[in-house]
């Protein structure tokens, strides 16, 4: 949009009066805020409203991203970016005298969703509307977020998330927009007049879902969607509820993830995913009513895209819709399911996929239960004349459970993993019978991130560096950083790189200063995992080199260079291991940063509550992107490609998309090392992986194991006996060991490489340059070519490669 400085400033000047009644010069950071965020929202109104009555006049497809979380992080400087104003707005404050990036810190960070499957769908989100397709994300308005990690000690200490204490400014209660969802009850089929079967439901619970809408906007289109969060209600009439009803009907959109150890639990979170399901295709198939006579056209007009198995039972709940609502016939009714579904999966952990106990799903769900029986019934005659234990193995129904990824799979027309060896493994492995049965709804949508966030606004330094060198085409146009490879060679640009990177260290290390009182060195190699802690991820290897580093500079021999490491993560509540990775982490800090006769080379950061914030401080700043889980456990990972796009280097296993980024920087630019996915199987196979033979054989590593119960790190006795039982006792689940000795050499390759700054530059420039290819802007196209059948307005092509 077009706006000048003083326009600016005027509209904003007026915007915190009428807000607050306070003058702009007296107004508190949080109502700057607010009254820039309010301004934003209305330059962005007149878009919004155009974008939606443009989708119902030329009867445009729709995509709904169903997902049970969303990590958007900060919206603000993402919308004055996208509107294009952020510089000129910048300008105005910086008039003002008043502090722009103050401002901007005062906007909370939405506690809708947990890691990578969260944050990759609010990527999208972005996306879709940056290329101009009308993508809307339909999800849940969690009240609390998972948590936030404080260190008590080195403990993790997890206190509420309560995000949205103060409201939300870019949110807009849609009361009128509100559905009745129904759980439980009776429900008889009774014959109506037209010769089939009605459903009658008596004794449900009804919930009210209240909409809450967010715009999207997108990169310098005009172009706004939709982000829905449905909020749990008790409805306004009917039969008057105790107030442990209504707390029961509050709950389902109070908090994120609740605990799923208890029966309640799981009964909880299976109620959100049905809210979360029926709110939004209700609401789906309203709109579609207002505009359409038939429903000849729905699936050409709505895709509804299920984010791994949580939202699932959109299935069902579009089967349900159009039989008992829009009466149509089962096999109408079917071919419009499957063509209107798509689904992609996010893990091969096998305890992460999901799975319903008919005890529990029936009575809560009776009516999509039915049609869960039906669905499996029919597919099981449709298959009569394949083996009947393959299709046992992978039937929606089966050991007196719902398989939501069975059903997921028998529902869309499409399925996808989200690199190239999770889909291959996919295949192979986790959906192997389906593969067989449908192998042409599989494909691969490699994920990608915003680089728009990650390099034009959480790397400014950087930015400015490359609008100098090669023009600002990038900002735009992803794979124009390409053009950036000829300044491998010129050391003077090298010199311009490093003095960027030098810049966002210090502004980290203040960071760090401010927040843990630690004072790191911006002249050491900032070496940084930041992920869920998890043991596939492995944070435990990198924690064992750190040991190997100490070990080596207390014995007085001369390490490489000088080193930060850099560690950000939280645990689950339950997950009770994760939980002593942390501690011994922070054991290790604590030992490490206060001996003198290492710290001037060495230190370990952990930082507490990551989230999307703390990523954006971190990530410029970073040498090293630590990628290290175990092969064939990571789907893809995307801090691997926010880290490489702002000109880290990739230490890695041949794991998720870390092979994509190989293939993309070669073999010179990354470091690998490690056992490949087959390896690991192999040994899986034969049983032939022995943790304690190369404990007892290897001496190094028996030095770098015994550290953890030794007392080399104080505090740490119980932590650390448990997690050397893991490894020696219960022959280390996730292969730490096998991959310790080349992780170790691996790393002495990197500082070596670090120690030459030409070396390290030209490492870093070929990161950059091949970054352009995961843009999820890119990603996006290829699901709206593959999967939704949807045209960008605004072309971007990962063939162009
Ligand atoms: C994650 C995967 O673990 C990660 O590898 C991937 O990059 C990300 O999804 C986005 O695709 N999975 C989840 O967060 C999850 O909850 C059920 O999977």
């Amino acid at each position: 949009m077009a706006l000048t400085v003083s326009e600016f400033e005027r509209a904003y000047k007026e915007e915190v009066l009428q807000l607050f009644a306070e003058s702009w010069q007296t107004a508190s950071l949080d109502q700057q805020f607010a009254a820039l965020a309010s301004l934003v929202k209305r330059y962005s109104a007149s878009d919004w409203s155009q974008t939606k009555q443009a989708v119902d006049h030329n009867n445009e497809k729709q995509i709904y991203y169903f997902s049970i979380e969303f990590l958007p992080g900060r919206m603000l400087a993402t919308n004055l970016l996208n509107l294009g104003i952020l510089t000129t707005v910048e300008r105005a404050f910086k008039e003002m005298g008043l502090n722009f990036k103050r401002v901007l810190g005062m906007e909370v960070d939405p506690g809708l969703g947990n890691g990578g499957l969260g944050r990759l769908a609010s990527s999208f989100l972005d996306a879709m509307a940056s290329i101009g397709i009308n993508g809307n994300g339909n999800g849940l308005r969690y009240q609390t977020g998972l948590f936030k990690q404080d260190f008590l000690n080195g403990y993790q200490v997890e206190l509420p998330d309560d995000w949205l204490r103060n409201g939300y400014v870019w949110e807009t209660r849609k009361i009128e927009r509100a559905v009745v969802v129904r759980f439980g009850g009776e429900v008889n089929l009774l014959p109506s007049a037209d010769g089939r079967l009605l459903a009658q439901y008596r004794h449900t619970e009804n919930v009210l879902a209240v909409p809450y809408d967010i715009p999207q906007i997108g990169y310098r289109n005009g172009h706004v969607n939709t982000m829905r969060l449905w909020q749990a209600e008790p409805p306004a009439m009917g039969q008057p509820l105790t107030v442990a009803q209504r707390e029961e009907i509050s709950a389902i959109s109070q908090s994120l993830y609740p605990d799923d150890s208890t029966e309640a639990g799981r009964r909880l979170r299976l109620r959100q995913e049905y809210f979360l399901v029926s709110a939004g295709l209700q609401s789906i198939v309203r709109h579609y009513r207002k505009t359409h006579q038939d429903f000849t056209q729905f699936a050409q007009t709505v895709a509804v895209h299920i984010n791994d198995t949580h939202p699932a039972m959109a299935i069902p709940e579009l089967m349900r819709l159009l039989l008992d609502e829009v009466r149509l016939d089962w096999d109408s009714a079917w071919a419009i399911t499957v063509q209107v579904m798509s689904y992609t999966n996010h893990t091969l952990l096998q305890e992460a996929l999901e799975t319903w106990s008919i005890d529990l799903f029936a009575p809560l769900l009776p009516r999509i239960y039915q049609i869960i029986q039906e669905i499996d019934h029919r597919f099981r005659s449709a298959y009569h004349d394949a083996d009947p234990a393959l299709i046992d193995s992978i039937a929606p129904l089966g050991h007196n459970m719902v398989r939501m990824a069975y059903l997921a799979v028998w529902g869309s027309h499409a399925v996808n993993g989200v690199a190239a060896l999770h889909t291959r493994l996919l295949e192979e492995s986790v959906l192997s019978g389906w593969y067989q049965l449908v192998p042409e709804r599989f494909s691969n949508q490699t994920n990608g991130i915003t680089l728009r966030r990650w390099v034009q606004l959480a790397n400014r330094p950087l930015a400015k560096l490359l609008d100098k060198t090669i023009g600002s085409d990038w900002r735009r146009s992803p794979l124009a950083i390409e053009a950036l490879q000829p300044f491998a060679d010129q050391p003077k640009f090298l010199h311009k790189l490093a003095a960027a990177k030098l810049k966002n260290k210090r502004s980290l290390a203040a960071y760090v200063k401010r927040t843990v009182g630690l004072s790191i060195a911006t002249d050491a190699m900032f070496d940084v995992q930041i992920k869920r802690l998890h043991a596939y991820k492995r944070q435990l290897l990198h924690l064992l080199r750190i040991i190997d580093q100490y070990q080596t500079l207390k014995a007085g021999l001369a390490g490489g260079p000088k080193y930060v490491h850099i560690f950000a993560a939280k645990a689950a509540p339950g997950y009770y291991y994760a939980k002593e990775i942390i501690k011994a982490i922070n054991a290790t800090a604590d030992l490490i940063n206060h001996d003198p006769e290492v710290n001037q080379q060495l230190q370990v950061a952990f930082l507490p509550n990551y989230s999307v914030s703390l990523a954006e401080r971190i990530i410029a700043a970073a040498d090293v992107s630590e990628q290290i889980s175990l092969a064939g456990k990571e789907a893809s990972g995307t801090s691997n490609m926010k880290l490489m796009a702002t000109g880290a280097v990739t230490l890695a296993t041949m794991d998720g998309a870390n092979i994509e980024i190989y293939d993309a920087v070669g073999a010179a630019n990354m470091m690998t090392f490690g056992l490949s996915s087959e390896q690991v199987l192999q040994h899986q196979r034969n049983f032939d992986y022995s943790a304690r033979d190369l404990f007892e054989r290897d001496p190094r590593i028996h030095r770098i194991v015994s550290a953890l119960i030794d007392g080399t790190i104080p505090g740490i006795e119980v932590e650390g006996q448990d997690i050397y039982q893991s490894l020696i006792q219960y022959n280390d689940e996730y292969f730490v060991l096998a991959d310790l000795k080349a992780y170790l050499d691996a790393g002495a390759r990197l500082d070596e490489l670090y120690l030459r700054p030409e070396a390290w530059g030209k490492m870093v420039v070929a990161n950059l340059a091949a970054s352009g290819r995961f843009s999820s802007d890119l990603t996006v196209a290829g699901y709206a070519r593959d999967i939704w059948h949807v045209t960008p307005e605004n072309q971007v092509n990962r063939h162009e490669l």
